[in-house]
Formats: C-alpha cells, structure tokens, sequence
C-alpha cells in the first residue's frame, strides 16, 4: 500500500514550521532574521508544494500504468487566481499551518495575499476553463489541461484621473507552483512549403518543409482534486528559438546579433496574452500562437498515446479532446494532417478519428467575436493546414450538395470559406464540422447557437450534434475560500463538508429558513463579508462606504453588451432624483454603494469611456453634500479573480444585465448568489436557469426578452425612436457638464440617440429604474430579504461545476 506522503511530510505546528524554516533558508537562500511576508509566503507554498508534488507523481504514474481515456481540455485561457489557499484546502493541514504562521509572526491571511494572481485569462472563459480544472481533479477524471506559458498575463488596470491605463503583468518572477520540463520539448514549424509527390506504391504524398522552427518547452503545474488525491497536470508551452542547425551555422557564421534576434522573435510567441475579450482582431502572432500551442499540444497527446502501441482507431476511445471555443480549432486540421501526412492513414480513416475525438464548446453568438483568419495569411503562415482545410470542406461540401440538391444557396452559406475579399477562413465552421459534439453553456444560448449562427449545421447534422452543457462554478473557490464563515455555518448544519463535493446537499439548508440563530448568523457573515470590502475600498479608492447601505455590484469585462452604461445612466438618475428630493424624503431612502470593476480591451473606446463616466460621476456625487451616505459610487481598480474573492461575498445585489440572448451563460451571477447575494438580471444566459432554480420570488428579472431585440433593433431605424423621457434626463444632466465636459461622453450618448441604440439600453431603461425601486423597497423589509437570500443559497446545488464536469463526462467525453 502507498504511504500518504512518503517525503517532506508534517503533521504538527513545529514540523511545518520546520519544513518552512528549511525552505526560506535553502530553497530561497534567505536569512530568517530579515524574513518578510513575501518570504513566509515563499516558505508555505513550497512546503505545500512538496506534498502536492508527490500526490502529483503517484496519480500520474498510476495513469501511466492504466492508461485510461484522458481528456485534454485545450484553452488558451486558464484564469487561475492564487494557488496557495486552495493547495492548503486540498492537502488539507492549513491550520497547522496557520498556528506554525502564527508563532513565526505572521498572519495567514497576509501570507496568502503575498502571492500574486495567475492572470493568464480575459474572463469568464478563462476562468470556467480553471473552475473546470478544479472539477476534474476533484472528480478523478484523467485530464489534462493544456495552454501557453504567458510571459505576460492580461495587463494591470490602474485608473489615472478617471481613465484606464495598462500596465504589463509580469507574474513570474517568483512561481513555485510551476516546474519546468526541459525535456520536454516539440518543435514547431511555420511559413515554408509543400512538395508533393507520388511513392511507390502510386500514392500522393505531402510534406510541408523549409519552414522556420520554434522549440515549445513545457512548464507544468499541479491541479489537486479536493477530498482526493487525485492530482491532475496542466501544461503550458513557452517558446524559444529551436536549436536546430539553421541556428547554429548563423551563430557559427558570427552573426550574433541576428541569432540573439531570432531567439527573441520565437520568445514573443508566448510572450503575452491577448487582452481582447470577444472582439476578433485578426493579427499574425495570435494565429501563430494558436498554431503553436495546438501543434505542441497534439505532439505531446500523439506521442503519449503510440506509447500505449494501440491501432489508431482506438484513438478516440483514448482521447477526448474538448476545445474551448474556437481559439484551439487548428488542433483539427494539424491531427488529420499527422495522421495522413506522417502516420500515412488514409483521409476517410484519419477523418473519423479526428470527428471522433473533438468536441467543440461555443461561448458566443456576437459576430465580432467569432474568428476568421484571412486566407492568404494562413497560406503564408500554414500552407499544408490550408490544403487539408480546403479538403476538408470539399468533403463537406459534396455531402450537402448530395443532401440539399435543391438548396443551392446552402453551399455558400456553410463553406468553411467565407468568399469575400480577402477570403476567410471561418473557424467556428471548422470546429463544428471537425467534432462530434457541439455545445452552448447555458439553456438559451445552447437554444440559440441552433437557431442563428449554426442553424445550417443542424439541417445537415441534425439536431443531436448539438447539446447544452450550463455552466457552473467550483464551490471550493467560491464558497469555501472566499467565505470561509459561511461554509463553516452550512457545514456545521449538514454536520460536516460533504456539500463541498456534491453541492445538491445544500437543499438541507433551507430547512433551517425560519431558524433564529442559523438567520442571525447568517446575516452577521454578510455583514462582516460587506464590512471587509468596505475595508478594501477604504484603503483602495480612499472612500468611506457604509457597510450598512446595500451593496450593489457589477463586475466583468467591459463591454457594450454587458451594458455597465445602462447601471451608470441609472445611476446617475438615483441621483438627479435625490438632488430634487426634500431632507425629509430623503430620510426615508435606502442608501446604497454601487460599485463597478472591470477591465476593457485596450483599443475598446466605448467601453473605456463608460468606466471614465463612471469615475467621473463618482467624483461628483461622493462628494456631494445633500447626497452623504445615501449614494457612493465606487470603481474597483483592477478586478480580477483574488479580488473577486473578496467582493462576491460582500453583494446584497448583483447587476447581470446584458442585453437579452447576449450573454451566453454567465458565471458570477452564480457566484453572488451562492454567498447571499440576489440578482438584478435580464433573461438571459443562466440568469433564466438561476430564476428556475431559486424561484421567481428570488430574482430581479427585468427587460425585454430575446426574443424582442430584433424587432426592437429594427424598429430604431423604421420606425419613431423615441429615448425613454427618464434617460433623456440623464442624458441632459450629462450635457449641462455636470460630469465634466459633456464632449467626452457623447460618443457614448449618440450610440444611443443617433446610432439605433444597438444594445436597448433606451428601452429596458424604465423597466430597469422600476426594478431597482422594487429593490430599494425589499432591502428595507431585511427580514424578507433575509429569506430570500438563505433560500437562494439553498438551491444553488445545480450550478456546481462538478455537474457540469459530469455532463461533459457522459454526454461528449465518454469517460469514467
Ligand atoms: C476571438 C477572441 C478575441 C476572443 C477572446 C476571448 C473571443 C472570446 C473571448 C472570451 C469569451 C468569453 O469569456 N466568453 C464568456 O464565456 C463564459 C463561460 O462560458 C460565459 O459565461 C460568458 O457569458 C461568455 O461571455
């Protein structure tokens, strides 16, 4: 039998303070008498780590050994946060480790917040793709995550005078969560050309040669399961100039300086993630880093697979490989071509494995966020992947064409390639056509995917080939951690932490609704769960918030769609309305905070001329003297996911308010309502399957419905377009200057009056001022409120990522 922790182990205060002390002197070659925090931290995370490290070792040799059906969870996005506290969850020990802390003069808390984020993701995707790695482990399935070793993750927010300014997030200058691999390599290639001919037998044959290489080099990292030992690994390429020949006859040649140069051309591959969420750019280097990253990915897959000496068709009953949105779709084209081009598969064969093996999630239905790359840059860049891609979709095409022989217009439509000027090529096609599952993440949008952007795919597939996997949320992370007293109170009502693994559990809580003391206690973590953001506002943004008022909060990336204009433009009439209110009236309204936080892509005007008109109406109406404490506007510098830890817990509401059939799931909404919070939402993505869940009386749900928008967008143009007469206000508030020059924001104001109001802002505004009313007016009956929110948590179990996790398992994967 194996001993638990054969190396490295403690079990008492003074052991782990040992192991720490062994650390922050050998391993960090630092003096304890000048020990800071940042040392503490180094010494718990590498203590942590060595016996994460030998869980690590073991699950993956046993799955050497077995060798299972793996899943390879391809995302160029892992939005992983902090790594220590949920090490300390999963090894468990952490208050040995918070007493060893304590003796050596330090606090736990101030420990972990030593570590810095593992920024390597935009948003929601990035961190489902975390949340799913986390479930994965904890559930015991093989997997394996794969992605690219950022140099630079997505950019620091600072807020100067009111506008955003990026700032690079180098993060790895101390990581000990990663280990290098520099055996582990795979060389990639790109540019060059294909020579064909004929072998031997009378058999055409490809090879794509003259290319330039760039070596990828793996960096792993520990994935711990909780209540499990399972311990999964994720990989992320880094790139460097290839050691090959071509390199060293430059070198030998003396051309130093243009051999240092190549070396860092091929380092700028995984030098920095793209900070765009959802809007397609089309640039060379992030269709190169795709290509590098599924190329390195697919060889490290192959080759683990040969080891296993199967036939190539158990291929697919050894891998499943599911792609996270379309950004790792060459994966496709770069399998068939191994298989055809180097393992000298027929097409047809090689064909069905690929179909087999993929699975492809989309995350969105906005235009602008769906890829396509030119087809003259990927005839430069990949020429094979080209050819086979065009092979591909003749394939494709002569079986619509069989199909659909009167449809003559359907071939266009569902081409891979899009024949405008430049041609492109369209990803999202190929994806759909390269696997055999495709899936939506929540209810509406998975309707939605068959109904718009692939409704062409459902008549020449059918409709199974489409599926809906509702997204979900890892409660470890986001109750566990971020609200440890909350956990703590569940816990000892379901008599022990099982809800951890199987959230379903918590239905048991809403048995004790009416119970004074679990309500007491209840109400007391999100008081002092509001008293602890209060505190970081404080000392972030130098403003004083009562912990008292409600709490109403709406962070995620900036964009249109998510609408941050409509809460602001509310905002700003909350206070038109309390400016034209008596001292008296005022008496009887509920104060409220409304804090913002999030980033906007850097090119993205509108989005960052919202968060300046945000700050400015901040600067105004925090300092507004007839205003006090019934109104601060708060924006939060930099949201990410350690900061989220500390807002979810602290909503008395949240805002998910998107443009109805936007919003594809959403996943914070989940967050805020497993810690107490309630939502203001439109009908859209999982706000709708929260609503199922909780119940109607549990949720504030407003606006027009999905089903409306195009009318309404329509009718902007054809018919009258009337502004709401309420919006109007606020938009002659902003034009008198009272937010600072008016010229600033009228961009954002003619999208509105000149430009057909795209995203109905102008006509879910009444129906949203409404609902914030039936807000103010709950809030003030807390005992009510207070129902609420308990019952709420009480039905969450559904949105655990572990459900979700298990869908995928049985549904696409097929794995145990
Ligand atoms: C093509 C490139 C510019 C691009 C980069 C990042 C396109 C999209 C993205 C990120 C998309 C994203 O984060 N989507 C979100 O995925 C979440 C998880 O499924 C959903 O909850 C959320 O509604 C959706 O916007």
């Amino acid at each position: 039998a194996w001993k638990k922790f054969s190396a490295t182990e403690f079990k008492t205060k003074d052991e782990f303070e040992g192991e720490v002390v062994k650390h922050i002197e050998t391993t960090l070659a630092r003096s304890l008498f000048n020990c800071d925090e940042l040392a503490a931290y180094g010494g718990t995370a590498l203590a942590f780590r060595d016996r994460l490290v030998i869980e690590w070792n073991r699950t993956q040799q046993q799955q050497s050994f077995a060798d299972p059906k793996r899943v390879y969870y391809l995302s160029l996005e892992f939005l992983m946060g902090r790594a220590l506290d949920n090490a300390m969850l999963n090894v468990g020990m952490k208050d040995v480790a918070k007493e060893g802390l304590g003796e050596l003069g330090f606090r736990m808390e101030d420990v972990i917040s030593q570590e810095r984020d593992a920024a390597l993701g935009n948003g929601g995707l990035g961190r489902l793709a975390a949340c799913f790695l986390d479930s994965l482990a904890t559930l015991n399935f093989p997997a394996w995550g794969y992605a690219l070793r950022y140099k630079y993750g997505i950019f620091k927010q600072e807020i100067v005078d009111g506008y955003q300014v990026e700032v690079p997030d180098y993060w790895l200058d101390f990581n000990p969560w990663e280990f290098p691999r520099h055996d582990v390599t795979v060389d990639v290639q790109f540019y060059g050309n294909v020579r064909k001919y004929m072998d031997e037998s009378g058999k055409q044959v490809s090879v794509w040669e003259n290319g330039e290489i760039v070596t990828a080099v793996a960096y792993d990292a520990p994935i711990p399961g909780y209540g499990t030992r399972t311990t999964n690994n994720l990989r992320l390429w880094s790139s460097k100039a290839s050691h090959g020949e071509f390199d060293f006859t430059k070198f030998n040649s003396g051309e130093y300086e243009a051999s240092v140069a190549d070396q860092q051309r091929a380092e700028t591959i995984s030098a920095v993630l793209y900070p765009n969420d959802s809007l397609e750019r089309g640039k060379e280097l992030r269709l190169k880093q795709q290509y590098f990253w599924c190329a390195a990915s697919l060889f490290d897959i192959v080759r683990r697979f040969k080891k296993s000496r199967k036939a190539w068709k158990e291929f697919p009953n050894q891998v499943a490989i599911q792609l996270n949105d379309t950004h790792p779709t060459l994966a496709i084209p770069e399998l068939q071509r191994i298989l055809i081009d180097q393992e000298g598969l027929e097409w047809d064969e090689a064909w069905s494995i690929v179909q087999k093996t993929f699975g492809y999630t989309n995350h969105t239905v906005l235009p602008e966020a769906l890829e396509k790359w030119s087809v003259p840059l990927f005839q430069h860049l990949l020429p094979r992947h080209l050819q086979i891609i065009y092979d591909i979709n003749l394939n494709f095409l002569h079986y619509v064409e069989r199909n659909f022989p009167k449809d003559r217009e359907m071939l266009g439509r569902v081409s891979i390639i899009e024949e405008s000027n430049p041609k492109m090529v369209r990803m999202a096609y190929l994806a759909v056509i390269g696997s055999h599952k495709v899936n939506g993440v929540a209810e509406l949008h998975s309707d939605l995917i068959k109904t718009t952007i692939f409704k062409d795919f459902v008549k020449v597939y059918g409709p199974d080939k489409f599926t809906n996997v509702t997204n979900g949320i890892t409660p470890r992370r986001w109750l566990h951690q971020a609200n440890p007293r909350l956990s703590e109170l569940i816990a000892s009502k379901l008599g022990g932490y099982d809800f951890l693994r199987d959230l379903t559990l918590l239905h048991k809580i809403e048995a004790y609704v009416d119970d004074k003391e679990f309500r007491k206690e209840f109400q007391e973590i999100k008081y002092a769960n509001k008293v602890r953001l209060a505190k970081y506002t404080k000392e972030a943004n130098g403003i004083s918030v009562n912990p008292s008022s409600l709490f109403d909060i709406q962070v995620k990336r900036m964009h249109e769609y998510k609408r941050q204009q409509l809460n602001i433009f509310g905002v700003i009439y909350r206070y038109l309305e309390l400016k034209d209110m008596s001292p008296e009236d005022r008496k009887k309204v509920q104060p409220r905070v409304s804090f913002f936080g999030g980033k906007a892509a850097p090119g993205y005007w509108m989005a960052k001329t919202v968060i300046h008109l945000i700050n400015q109406v901040g600067a105004v109406v925090n300092n507004d003297k007839d205003i006090g404490d019934l109104l601060k506007v708060i924006f939060l510098e930099d949201y990410n996911v350690s900061k989220a830890e500390i807002i979810v817990p602290a909503s008395d509401i949240s805002e998910h308010i998107s443009t109805a059939g936007t919003e594809a799931s959403g996943t914070s909404n989940m967050k805020f309502v497993l810690n107490g919070g309630l939502v203001i939402g439109t009908c859209d993505g999982a706000n709708i399957e929260i609503t199922r869940e909780v119940g109607e009386d549990n949720i504030f749900l407003f606006g027009n419905l999905s089903e409306d928008v195009e009318d309404l967008r329509h009718a902007h143009f054809y018919s009258e377009f009337h502004i709401d007469p309420m919006l109007q206000r606020v938009f002659d508030a902003i034009k008198e200057g009272r937010f600072g020059d008016a010229g600033q924001f009228s961009a954002l104001v003619n999208s509105i009056v000149e430009h057909g109001d795209y995203y109905l802002v102008s006509d879910d505004f009444k129906s949203y001022i409404d609902t914030q009313k039936l807000i103010d007016e709950a809030y003030k009956d807390q005992e009510t409120w207070l129902t609420k929110t308990i019952t709420s948590v009480s039905r969450m179990g559904f949105f655990s990522s572990d459900r979700c996790i298990d869908e995928y398992a049985e549904m696409i994967w097929n794995v145990e």
